[in-house]
């Protein structure tokens, strides 16, 4: 029925031609306009092991110094995430880019919850936007979109098929951003190496139904270059803060005893299809997939946590402002249980701590008690002892004097024998 009508309207609709110059093929121009006074922006959440190249490859993505702030630690007990801010400017076009990088990811022993942090972090940016948009005075074209455009997941080149860990976390993370799996480091393997890998990778991808970002056209019509595209993922990368000379251009590279690796020679390394893949040919549609898939998602969940359903023409019962009455009781009843438990709690805590105080004073007090009847027993024994030193200076004395009175006797008798 909606295919019949479709093609009434297009069979009725007229192209008028204009007799004059009205204005409207000025309107790119005016998009245009108004995309450059609003700034383009761009996320990216980096996640790899520490050390594997992450910050080095936004660096050479961007072809800027960016704080690469290293730490040389394997010691973290947790996976947390860092998020760096950098506005950058290119022929007076303006992005402002938002680097977000994991730190600690694989250096634990148990491995079990180092996805947690990052899907966390995917979910609170959606909650971010979702709480913009549901204000009453919202102003979502004011607001800093901290959404996640593309997660680049580093793989380590060991040359075997993915880790366990990988293919979780590529799996889990596919689900609710645009993945791009990219084999880091691609410098360590030589060309057979390389392409042993990546098939072995790209079938494990395909078997496990991973959902990596699709750059085909939304339309029938697959170019050979993205086809092209899509078989070299994962692309291979190599990246590079050092510069060297290569047929008198400065380029980044790496220099080895052997030779150097130019990351811009395409025999080298994927990097420039990445470049090309992600900020020539595809930002704004990793942006627009991101909106319309993944946060449409994450919306629709966080939806049916509330019980909120789409509503019917003619449903009477599916009243917003009924709805909202619900909910609002419901919230009110939520709330008033939650404060019935916070004080329970402050009451058995309060209770608790009153009888602790108790038992601390009695505690105190044994003990003062005891501390006292020691220093009782020292006195007493002390007052021995300075009893019993009386009585002994008194009897030294005594004799002392016995000793002189016989001392003097014993003289006045030799004087008189003579
Ligand atoms: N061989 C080789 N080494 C690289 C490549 N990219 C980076 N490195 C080197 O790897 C080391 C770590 O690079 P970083 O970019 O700091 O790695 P990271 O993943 O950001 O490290 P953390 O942020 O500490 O987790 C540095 O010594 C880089 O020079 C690469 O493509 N090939
Ligand atoms: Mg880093």
């Amino acid at each position: 029925m909606g295919e019949k009508e479709t093609h009434t309207i297009s069979e009725t609709l007229r192209e008028l031609p204009l007799t004059g110059h009205v204005g409207f093929d000025s309107l790119p121009y005016q998009l245009v306009k108004k995309c450059l006074l609003e700034n383009f922006s761009f996320n990216i959440l980096c996640v790899g092991e520490t050390g594997i190249g992450k910050s080095t490859l936004i660096s050479s993505l961007f072809n800027t110094e960016m704080d690469i702030s290293a730490n040389f630690s394997h010691k973290h007990s947790a996976v947390s995430l860092k998020s760096k801010k950098y506005d950058l400017k290119e022929k007076e076009v303006p992005l402002r880019l938002i680097v977000t990088e994991t730190t600690g990811y694989g250096d634990q022993i148990n491995k079990e919850n180092c996805l947690e942090s990052i899907l966390n972090f995917v979910d609170s940016q959606f909650e971010k936007y979702l709480k913009e948009e549901l204000k009453l005075n919202r102003n979502i074209a004011g607001f800093q979109d901290t959404r996640v455009h593309i997660c680049l997941y580093f793989i380590c080149p060991t040359g075997h098929t993915l880790k366990a860990c990988d293919l979780l976390a590529l799996k889990l993370l596919g689900q609710k951003v645009n993945v791009l799996p990219l084999i880091a480091k691609a410098d360590t393997m030589t060309k057979t190496e390389l392409e042993n890998f990546k098939s072995n990778i790209q079938n494990e991808l395909k078997r496990e139904k991973v959902e990596i970002f699709n750059f085909l056209s939304d339309n029938d019509t697959v170019t050979e270059q993205e086809s092209q595209i899509m078989d070299s993922i994962p692309f291979a990368v190599v990246g590079s803060m050092d510069f060297v000379v290569i047929d008198g251009k400065m380029t980044r590279g790496r220099s080895y005893p052997w030779g150097t690796v130019c990351i811009n020679n395409e025999n080298h390394s994927d990097f420039v299809t990445l470049r090309e893949t992600l900020i020539e040919m595809h930002l704004e549609d990793l942006k627009r997939y991101t909106h319309e898939k993944h946060y449409e998602n994450y919306r629709k969940q966080r939806f049916k946590q509330f019980n909120f359903q789409d509503f019917q023409r003619g449903d009477e019962q599916n009243n917003l402002l009924d709805l909202l009455i619900e909910k609002e009781e419901e919230m009110r009843q939520e709330i008033r249980a939650k404060e019935k438990e916070m004080m329970q709690t402050f009451v058995e805590k309060a209770k608790r701590t009153e009888q602790e105080l108790v038992e601390e004073e009695k505690k105190m007090r044994e003990k003062y008690s005891s501390v006292q009847q020691d220093l009782e027993k020292q006195q007493m024994a002390l007052d021995e002892e300075k009893k019993l030193l009386f009585r002994d200076i008194e009897l030294f004395q005594k004799r002392k004097i016995t000793f002189e009175s016989g001392k003097k006797g014993r003289k006045h008798e030799r004087k008189f024998s003579f």
